[in-house]
């Protein structure tokens, strides 16, 4: 095929594809760390909360045998399964020509290519191109070379769309990122700046930290000119710079063991013109006013406050701004957010991908509802875990599930 043609679904030509990605996503406690809103850990509670988008209209079942017919979403829209297997899928990220690349939460994880070479929606062709990093979540395609995670390592594999075999040939760029108690995978995302963001999250649930934990850092390619951009997250997974603004936009997976509905989650936002590296609060501070209740409020004060407070332990991983032509217009610039689902919560929330509407200006959260959801049954139990989002040049926006081992496309279809 053209090597121009992005290869993810039927060629609609469109111009250049938006940022090749990056992605961001992880979860947040499970090896070892007795929970956490994002992990995978934790009892099961059986209630459900109520729901809202329209019932998806019937379909006939998909060759994955996945239920795909009890995902809702609002009418007009359609989701099919993109790729499956791909056991564990977390991040994702976009080559120039078209592939798809897709980190795994694992001890011995795999990084997946996967193309859709004969146009029919689905990803028939399927490459491990690497395996042995521990929890390898982390992917971003920058300048044409493939960029992956460890827990303490940044590799890079040189022109990746030339290279899509087993074991392609790698570079070790970084091996010396922070490494923890919880919350050790790593993300990494290039920003219009050319720099590596990479987030390090806290080494506990709720604890006082210095850099560079509970952080966001930056660096050049080379790993070299490492500075904190942002304090006081607690886990940050998702990260996207504003289309409109420039500004970098960040979700945060809230500490647990307060209470059922506090503290928020959050969706927070970088202001343009900081003068100071920007502090978000934890662990003195929750959302917009919850103090610690261990810690009290002993912090440096002076906090950025959450751009939207989403639900409590919802556990928000990846988010990215709506930057295709094809949903309609009401949608352009706004936030999506993949919602992993808790387990400190008594009734279960997430498992959903999330709207928030954006401003006119590009610099306000101005809602939170719900854009797809039924991941999660009525008892509670869940079929699949939504971890990250990725728009494609087609305006199309891609879901990874790790518990299903999928990644879905969401379409406008109007009907
Ligand atoms: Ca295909
Ligand atoms: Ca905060």
């Amino acid at each position: 095929m053209n090597p121009a043609t992005p290869a993810l679904g039927p060629s609609k030509s469109r111009s250049a594809p938006p940022l090749a990605a990056l992605a961001a996503v992880a979860l947040a406690c499970t090896l070892g760390c007795g929970g956490d809103s994002d992990g995978n850990a934790g009892p099961m509670p059986t209630r459900t909360p109520v729901s809202s988008p329209t019932p998806a209209p019937s379909r006939s079942p998909d060759p994955s045998g996945l239920p795909l017919s009890e995902v809702r979403l609002p009418p007009g829209f359609e989701i099919t399964v993109f790729a499956h297997p791909v056991p564990r899928a977390r991040a994702m990220a976009l080559g120039p020509r078209g592939t798809l690349f897709v980190g795994t939460f694992d001890q011995d994880g795999k990084i997946w290519a996967l193309r859709d070479e004969d146009a029919d929606g689905r990803a028939e062709r399927k490459v491990v191109l690497a395996q042995g990093p521990k929890l390898p979540v982390g992917v971003d395609v920058h300048d044409g070379d493939l960029w992956f995670t460890g827990v303490t390592e940044l590799w890079r594999i040189d022109d990746v769309e030339d290279h899509l075999f087993e074991n392609a040939p790698r570079t070790l760029v970084v091996d010396d990122l922070p490494d923890g108690v919880t919350h050790t995978w790593k993300l990494v995302r290039f920003g219009p700046d050319g720099l590596a963001y990479v987030p390090v999250g806290a080494p506990c649930n709720a604890c006082p930290v210095e850099d560079p934990y509970a952080a966001l850092l930056r660096m050049r390619p080379d790993g070299s000119g490492r500075e904190v951009v942002a304090r006081g997250i607690r886990n940050t997974v998702g990260f996207d710079w504003s289309p409109s603004t420039g500004e970098l936009w960040l979700t945060d997976n809230g500490r647990d063991l307060i209470a059922d509905t506090v503290p928020p989650d959050e969706l927070n936002r970088i202001p343009s013109g900081s003068t100071s590296v920007p502090h978000f609060g934890f662990p003195w501070l929750h959302g917009s006013n919850v103090v610690d209740p261990d810690l009290g409020a002993a912090g440096p004060g002076n906090y950025v406050l959450p751009a939207r407070e989403l639900d409590a332990h919802v556990a928000p991983l990846g988010m990215r701004f709506y930057t295709g032509d094809s949903f309609p217009e009401a949608y352009r610039g706004d936030v999506f957010v993949a919602e992993h689902g808790s387990w400190n919560r008594t009734v279960p929330l997430g498992a959903r991908v999330m709207r928030v509407p954006i401003s006119a200006d590009g610099r306000a959260a101005e809602g939170y509802e719900i854009f797809a959801e039924g991941w999660q049954r009525p008892d509670g139990s869940r079929w699949g875990r939504p971890v990250d989002v990725l728009v494609t040049p087609e305006g199309d926006l891609l879901v990874s599930d790790d518990q299903a081992g999928a990644i879905y496309r969401i379409r406008w279809t109007g009907r």
